[in-house]
């Protein structure tokens, strides 16, 4: 039985959660991270990191150990998402350019094989692929594609939606065409809208692009699709989203207030 890729956070799950902190790409930025992590208060808040943990910067490693010490200690509030740069096969093999990560763990932890089957792909096999708040986001890595027909699609996806999650970016027009990464699709604000009918949301926050959200969130598609970045690793800004988790419509209507710098 296939792992279900798809976390749902019900009302029943919000109820007594004060705020919903989103972290977009990291990409190895350990000093973003640990400010990241240190506006989540385990007690009342859900913490959800869009994915692209290591590469680019220097310190991946600590990244990915950091988030699994913390995925452990409060497995009910952290919630992890894969990005393209957790997309290896299953003997190691990255699925993307450039990846520095093999690297690191030679200089770092001896090798890439035992890091990679002791380390490493535990933590991948328990990312979740999307997160779901019904009636309000969809929260992925890279976007949607018109293969996503349904909440059930992202639950189990096949390699093709999930690439597409991976990968895909939103484009200023209509339709869905090949993406220049070579995989993926570019989405445009018809797709969005279809998209988000079929899931049942208002929106989609998503990174993959952080050069894109390089000094605030990069809002499109009417609203309905927002990019963050939580990377200083481009010599942008890093930020985090503190959403209310009771009053989000209203906080997605004034985002700016919802900024956190890192
Ligand atoms: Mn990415």
């Amino acid at each position: 039985m296939y792992k279900n890729k798809l976390c749902e956070l019900t009302p029943n799950r919000l109820d007594k959660t004060n705020q919903i902190i989103i972290i977009g790409d990291i990409h190895g930025d350990y000093e973003s991270f640990k400010k990241a992590r240190s506006l989540f208060n385990p007690t009342q808040d859900y913490i959800i990191f869009l994915g692209d943990y290591a590469d680019r910067g220097e310190n991946g490693i600590e990244i990915i150990e950091s988030l699994k010490r913390l995925i452990k200690k409060y497995p009910m509030r952290v919630i992890a998402l894969k990005g393209n740069h957790e997309d290896y096969t299953q003997r190691g093999e990255p699925q993307f350019k450039p990846c520095s990560l093999i690297y690191e763990a030679y200089r770092k932890r001896g090798g890439w094989t035992k890091f990679f089957g002791d380390e490493f792909r535990p933590f991948v096999v328990n990312l979740y692929l999307a997160v779901v708040i019904p009636e309000e986001v969809l929260f992925v890595h890279g976007g949607v594609s018109r293969r996503v027909g349904s909440i059930e699609d992202l639950k189990y996806p096949s390699r093709l939606i999930e690439k597409d999650v991976l990968w895909s970016d939103p484009y200023d027009g209509e339709g869905e065409y090949i993406n220049m990464r070579g995989v993926g699709v570019i989405f445009g604000k018809d797709v969005s809208k279809e998209i988000c009918q079929k899931i049942g949301v208002k929106r989609i926050v998503r990174s993959h692009q952080p050069r894109k959200a390089s000094k605030e969130p990069c809002v499109e598609h009417d609203g309905r699709v927002i990019t963050i970045s939580s990377t200083h690793v481009y010599g942008d800004k890093a930020f985090a989203l503190k959403l209310p988790a009771n009053n989000l419509d209203d906080a997605f209507q004034d985002l700016e207030k919802h900024v956190e710098y890192l």
